[in-house]
């Protein structure tokens, strides 16, 4: 029989992503929705490695299964780092995309090119069924556009401009932005330390 993984999220674009990067991995995978978990944890970390136990962690106490949890976000370097670990919650959870993206745009109205540069990361943490933790995090540069751009991805992908291939984040493919992303590169590394501490 096929082991459990349960990844805790409540973000779809997230877990789209998981799903597809995760296929070759021989486990079922479930949401947290699926699993019929509900967590209230609270993401009081200062950093993506705590946020990312923290949630990991508040998941394992309602399953046996393998955990996994991403925390994730954009840090803008003219804005000393913000959103950062506030990226979820920036002018509010419930504020759309398309205001706190124009809001970003604004707050940076003027700033040359070269004083754009930001980055998204990502850290995956892990909760083994034998309670050891593992932590994977991966990052993917870029600027902040003037405009959005591309109707892929989620949340900041379209002000997340790639110089290098002349685009947002929103207007790569699925597949093109797993190859990568923050997201992508932390669960590749995830990925292996799951296949040689679990075998799978
Ligand atoms: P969970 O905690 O339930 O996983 P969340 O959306 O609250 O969902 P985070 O606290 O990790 O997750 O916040 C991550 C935020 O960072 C996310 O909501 C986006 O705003 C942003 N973000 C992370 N990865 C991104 C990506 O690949 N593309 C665009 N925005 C991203």
């Amino acid at each position: 029989m096929k082991r459990k993984l349960v990844f805790a999220t409540g973000n779809e674009g997230k877990m789209r992503e998981i799903r597809e990067i995760l296929k070759e991995l021989d486990v079922e995978i479930y949401s947290l929705k699926e699993a019929g978990i509900q967590l209230d944890a609270e993401e009081n970390g200062t950093t993506f490695e705590e946020n990312a136990l923290i949630k990991a962690r508040a998941a394992a106490e309602h399953t046996d299964a393998i955990v996994l949890a991403d925390d994730s976000g954009l840090e803008i370097d003219y804005l000393g780092g913000e959103p950062g670990v506030y990226s979820a919650r920036y002018l509010g959870e419930d504020t759309s995309y398309r205001i706190k993206n124009q809001n970003l745009i604004d707050r940076l109205e003027g700033v040359p090119e070269e004083k754009r540069t930001a980055r998204f990361v990502c850290v995956i943490a892990a909760v083994l069924p034998d309670g050891r933790t593992l932590t994977s995090r991966g990052t993917i540069e870029g600027i902040i556009g003037t405009e959005e751009r591309g109707e892929g991805g989620f949340g900041y992908d379209p002000i997340f401009f790639l110089p290098e291939y002349g685009c947002s984040t929103a207007e790569l493919s699925m597949e093109q932005k797993n190859e990568i992303s923050h997201r992508g590169r932390a669960l590749c590394e995830m990925k292996e330390m799951l296949r040689r501490e679990l075998q799978l």
